[in-house]
């Protein structure tokens, strides 16, 4: 299957079918998705991207099911993204999760894909951002990007989010010691999910503290809120935080800020790749460049001429 030349239309007319062929083109890396979605680029800037990060089974997904009922039941389209190989939304489900979120799969007001980690070539953070992409020029409000937050891919994706929700769960204190740096930057908002177990005020009280350690805030303090996403508590206040974070970006100008981070991030992640698929195999080939990295490994060389002399022989031009 091919893009044929109204699919770019039937994708902005917001058909769901369109959309699902769309988001498969870019998922198989059909040479046909580069120019769809070079099509569908200026239909975009509407939807609102929300990231949703967490440790494993914190309730990424089941908080992720609860919010887009909270969205549906307000008449917003709503697109979830898992990029999590161990995610419900891949059918690595337990039954019970995928029979609570059966009535999403089948709501053509909800479209899930799952972005499992294996190797894109462009990147999974390019791949992810697409799918973005097509799912916001299709007219859904709100995307969901749901992540584990581990590794390059997932940083590069957490930072092109609009607004990322941390999720955390009660007793985890050396956790959050552990990992304080890190989440507490990436947070515009925290949850404290599975709150219907014993330590949740306990874990807010922790993230407070933790809060008040980090000296960069700007003039946004992170909300924490307390969910129990398994029975849909907190999703209201959850949405209701998540709306002061949207406005605080609007109203202090870190919206375009974010936006244009976004854009700088896509381009020059996508240009890494290229630069790397032009180098080896084109301009040199892998067998030498593994002899290259002998060659250095062996004192032969050193990193930075190697770098250099590559350099020096890539054609910039077309
Ligand atoms: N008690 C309780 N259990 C919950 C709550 N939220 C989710 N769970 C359960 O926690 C387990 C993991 O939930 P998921 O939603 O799959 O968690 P996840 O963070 O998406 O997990 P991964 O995608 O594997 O990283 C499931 O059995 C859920 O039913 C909650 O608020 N309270
Ligand atoms: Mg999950």
């Amino acid at each position: 299957m091919t893009a044929s030349p109204d699919l770019a239309q039937a994708v902005i007319r917001g058909q769901y079918r369109a959309l699902a062929q769309a988001v498969s083109l870019v998922e198989r890396e059909d040479p046909a998705a580069e120019r769809l979605l070079a099509e569908i680029y200026s239909s975009t800037g509407r939807a609102r991207i929300i990231g949703i990060t967490g440790s494993p089974g914190a309730g990424k997904s089941t908080l992720v099911a609860a919010l887009a009922k909270h969205y549906r039941a307000r008449k917003m389209r709503v697109g979830i993204i898992a990029v999590d190989p161990t995610s419900p939304f891949t059918g690595g489900a337990i039954l019970g999760d995928r029979i609570r979120m059966a009535d999403l799969y089948t709501d053509r007001g909800v479209f899930i894909r799952s972005m499992a980690t294996r190797g894109f070539m462009g990147g999974l953070a390019k791949a992810t951002n697409d799918v973005v992409d097509l799912l916001d020029a299709s007219g859904f409000d709100i995307v969901i990007v749901e992540t584990v937050g581990v590794g390059q891919d997932e940083v590069d994706i957490i930072r092109t989010v609009q607004s990322n929700i941390v999720l955390l769960v009660p007793g985890m204190g050396d956790d959050i010691q552990a990992i304080k740096a890190g989440i507490m930057e990436i947070g515009d908002v925290f949850a404290v999910n599975k709150a219907d177990r014993p330590g949740a005020d306990r874990t807010v009280n922790e993230i407070t503290m933790m809060m008040s350690l980090v000296e960069e805030h700007g003039d946004w303090i992170p909300p924490i809120v307390k969910t129990v996403a398994s029975t849909n508590q907190g999703t209201g206040d959850l949405d209701a935080a998540i709306g002061k974070h949207f406005d605080h970006l609007q109203t202090s100008g870190e919206l375009d800020r974010r936006n244009r981070e976004r854009v700088r991030i896509r381009i020059e992640t996508m240009l890494k790749e290229k630069f790397m698929d032009r180098l080896i195999g084109k301009t040199i080939t892998r067998a030498d460049y593994e002899q290259l990295l002998d060659d250095v490994l062996r004192k032969k060389g050193n990193p930075h001429d190697a770098a250099e002399g590559l350099l020096a022989r890539i054609s910039f031009g077309r």
